[in-house]
């Protein structure tokens, strides 16, 4: 079994979207930890709706591209994402993988961390939480170090979120 955590991100819907989405994730693996969920302002695309965004921790014996590409993309879909030209158009809901064991990916579609991770709080901190001693695999940097140079601003808890996702999805 490898430890990997998911991005998990909505801006349609998603006190719906996310909790179903979790359901999915904990059908398809096992899912051991669900972050504190964050209201964020939208990363580029100014006029589009706040985001939900959070984190959870699974354990699969899946490789990091079935996982991201067959497991992650099934549930989306089936959460009702339409995929659009534009990247960055609103979604119901977004499961980016962003660590899985010690593998580090350098394809030119997938890449392990994930870039956002090292990018962005809101992804970032709920990994975190989630894993206080993490270190990236490949430069061996702590997490924690990295987030320690993050601005928060414009992150608000979502404390009724996260409560009902993890009673929905975790034993
Ligand atoms: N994801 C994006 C683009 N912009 N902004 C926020 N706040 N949260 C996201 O998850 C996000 C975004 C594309 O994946
Ligand atoms: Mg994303
Ligand atoms: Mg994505």
């Amino acid at each position: 079994m490898t430890e990997a955590f998911v991005g998990v991100g909505s801006n349609l819907d998603p006190e719906t979207n996310v909790v179903e989405g979790l359901r999915r994730l904990a059908a398809a693996t096992r899912l051991r930890g669900v972050s504190t969920f964050y209201r964020t302002a939208p990363i580029g695309s100014p006029g589009s709706p706040p985001f939900a965004n959070g984190a959870v921790r699974i354990e699969t014996d899946l490789p990091p591209r079935a996982l991201q590409f067959d497991v992650l993309r099934a549930i989306e879909a089936a959460v009702g994402r339409v995929r659009q030209a534009d990247r960055n158009a609103p979604r119901t809901l977004d499961l980016d993988l962003l660590l899985c064991g010690d593998a580090v990916v350098r394809d030119a579609d997938f890449r392990l961390p994930a870039p956002e991770l090292l990018e962005r709080p809101f992804v970032a901190l709920p990994v975190l939480e989630l894993a206080p001693e993490l270190r990236l695999p490949g430069d061996g940097r702590a997490l924690a170090d990295l987030v320690r140079g993050m601005s928060r601003a414009g992150m608000e808890p979502l404390p009724e979120l996260t409560r009902r996702a993890r009673a929905e999805v975790l034993a």
